[in-house]
């Protein structure tokens, strides 16, 4: 085995920039090429890769250092062939020598740059009023990168160094800013448009004729590390190797790593699209942008994105507003969250939250917050029914089909849910002020995986029996477990339930899954003594919490709900009424 200390690579000019995200954690096994921190400067942010695939033994760099060429980030240990891999294919120190010009040159911001090192514009004339055609600049192997704003508009004045577009890649993110100063006459690319290094830009008019301006361009703002800038490694103890995993495959990774399954919204802990200037923006006002809504394209946050959340935050409200944009925080004044160091008190272990639980935890906080729940519990009696599953289920004990207690509750609910269709409801996220009745039942349930909740969706329930939903739950929930769902299993829910039966307690506050506005949560059954007129008698009881949207519901019809429930399930016939 052998242990690397991995470095900063040459990033030129690009010195002291802050460390905003540590993607990588001690234990991870990381790839060649996989993205270990994020550093970000004024005009661009930027993932530094791995050059050495191997375990992470020790991080060297915490969030807010200040990192420069050379500075040491991590430790790794890599096997033999791991460290023979890249000593093979492409060194990494030779590598770093041969992109380090590159990156010297269009890493660094634009006031730090000598003008000399950047390709000069096409000067159409030196006279005072010269139209100067101002070109994509050097910026190393980041090529066909997608303009993904344009950040001034024909007729407005330029100053020099001004931001004109922004680009982004998968790693990285940056702005080009205008090399001369004068009046913007034409643009010459637009949203969506692949540029590359010397591709037409814009023109400018009235630009200044110095020839110190004119001939020398300024390069493009801090761009991004190169497709694979290298990372230098410092061999440690002896050679060692591990199968490099392809760089398709690190990205893959990264993407995986996006909550677009499960469309929550904004999520705290994922990564947040934005320019630097708008990160810059965001962190001046004190902005989160893992809670802003994003409404550029590809849900990328623009700077009216990060006032909107302003605005929104200190009006108050919580109404769902046209468009996705983001739901304001109700104007709570909080204090902070207690920053504690527990290790003072006695020993701990850190460990990481599991992406669904990044996913997931922000959403239930939101719909906690901003849903006026109600909880009302029930008892429903189904000492019949149960008696009638477990027969049926010693009738079909050689088909391998198991009917379970959920089976029969969802279609249960899709019968009272028909009785009672606003609870298979949504409020018109467009308006808020309307409320969108379901004429289809798609039951989702919670399913407890050693990763956090998933939540897959039965569709149409209305159309199947209790054994096709048994099945199918079981699928579904074998899926979860896998870490197999499709975005496609958790989508268009109408209502949902949340069985802890297999497990125990009594009554719970189950949290409403948003857009829905009725939850069920249901707990394990027990043999109760319930007088029947007469007597005592031991009947099997089931506890129903059912929690809803006071905005959509009333505690009446929630009453009449659970009542209703109860009664089918003390006798299932009348699912066929
Ligand atoms: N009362 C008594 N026993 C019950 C019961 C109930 N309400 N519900 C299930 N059981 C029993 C079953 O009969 C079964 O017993 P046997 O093995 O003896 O037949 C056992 O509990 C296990 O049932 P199950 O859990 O395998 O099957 P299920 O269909 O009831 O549940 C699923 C499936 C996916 C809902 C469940 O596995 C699960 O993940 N539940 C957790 C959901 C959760 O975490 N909710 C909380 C959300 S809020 O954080």
């Amino acid at each position: 085995m052998e242990k690397v200390e991995v470095k900063v690579p040459d990033i030129g000019d690009f010195k002291d920039v802050e460390v905003i995200e540590l993607l990588v954690k001690p234990g991870d096994a990381i790839a060649k090429d996989q993205s270990l921190i994020t550093v970000e400067s004024d005009k661009a942010s930027m993932e530094i890769p791995s050059s050495a695939a191997g375990i992470v033994r020790q991080l060297i760099v915490k969030l807010g250092d200040k990192v420069s060429k050379g500075s040491p980030l991590l430790f790794v240990e890599s096997d033999a062939q791991a460290a023979a891999a890249p000593a093979a294919e492409s060194p990494a120190p030779e590598v770093a020598k041969a992109s380090a010009p590159e990156v010297a040159k269009t890493t660094a911001p634009p006031a730090a740059k000598p003008a000399a090192e950047s390709p000069a514009p096409i000067a159409s004339s030196n006279g005072a009023s010269a139209s100067i055609d101002v070109v994509v600049p050097d910026i190393g192997e980041f090529k066909d990168v997608e303009v993904i704003e344009l950040l001034v508009k024909v007729g407005d004045t330029v100053a020099k160094d001004q931001s004109l577009i922004t680009v982004e890649s998968d790693k990285a993110s940056m702005e080009i800013p205008s090399s001369h100063a004068g009046v913007l006459t034409e643009l010459r690319v637009k949203l969506g448009d692949k540029v590359s290094r010397g591709m037409p830009l814009a023109a400018l008019s009235g630009a200044s004729s110095s020839p110190a301006v004119a001939q020398k361009a300024v390069p493009a703002a801090a761009p991004p590390a190169p497709a694979s800038p290298p990372v230098e490694s410092v061999p440690v103890d002896s050679a060692t190797a591990a199968e490099e995993p392809t760089r398709s495959h690190a990205f893959a990774t990264e993407m995986g790593a996006r909550p677009e399954p499960l469309d929550l919204g904004p999520v705290p802990g994922a990564k947040p699209h934005a320019s630097p200037s708008v990160r810059k923006f965001a962190r001046e006002l004190g902005v989160e942008l893992t809670m802003v809504q994003g409404s550029g394209p590809k849900g990328r946050i623009t700077e009216d994105d990060v006032r909107s959340h302003v605005k929104g935050v200190l009006a108050g409200g919580a109404r769902p507003v046209q468009g996705g944009a983001p739901i304001a925080t109700m104007g709570l004044q909080l204090p902070a969250w207690p920053q504690i160091d527990f290790a003072k008190f006695g020993p701990i272990k850190r460990v990481d939250m599991s992406r669904i639980r990044k996913i997931s935890g922000p959403a239930l906080t939101r719909n906690s917050v901003t849903i006026p729940h109600v909880t009302n519990h029930d008892d429903a009696d189904i000492t019949e029914l149960e008696q009638f599953r477990v027969e049926l289920n010693k009738e079909n004990e050689k088909s391998g089909v198991k009917l379970t207690m959920l089976a029969f509750l969802v279609k249960a609910c899709v019968a009272t849910l028909k009785k009672f269709p606003e609870f298979n409801a949504s409020i018109d996220g467009a308006t808020g002020d309307a409320i969108i009745l379901k004429d289809y039942f798609h039951i989702g349930f919670a399913a407890d995986t050693p990763n956090g909740l998933m939540v897959p969706v039965i569709k149409d329930a209305d159309k199947k029996g209790v054994i096709d939903i048994a099945q199918e739950t079981a699928t579904l929930a074998t899926k979860a477990r896998d870490g197999k769902l499709a975005p496609t299993d958790m989508q268009g829910g109408t209502f949902s339930i949340s069985s802890l039966g297999g497990i125990g307690g009594t009554y719970f506050t189950p949290i409403i899954n948003a857009p829905e506005v009725a939850i069920l949560g249901v707990c394990r059954s027990q043999i109760r003594p319930v007088w029947d007129g007469k007597q005592f008698a031991p009947r099997l009881m089931l506890p129903l919490s059912l929690s809803w949207d006071h905005r959509v519901v009333d505690g009446a019809g929630a009453a009449r709900f659970n009542s209703f429930l109860s009664k089918i399930l003390a006798d299932f016939r009348r699912v066929l009424l």
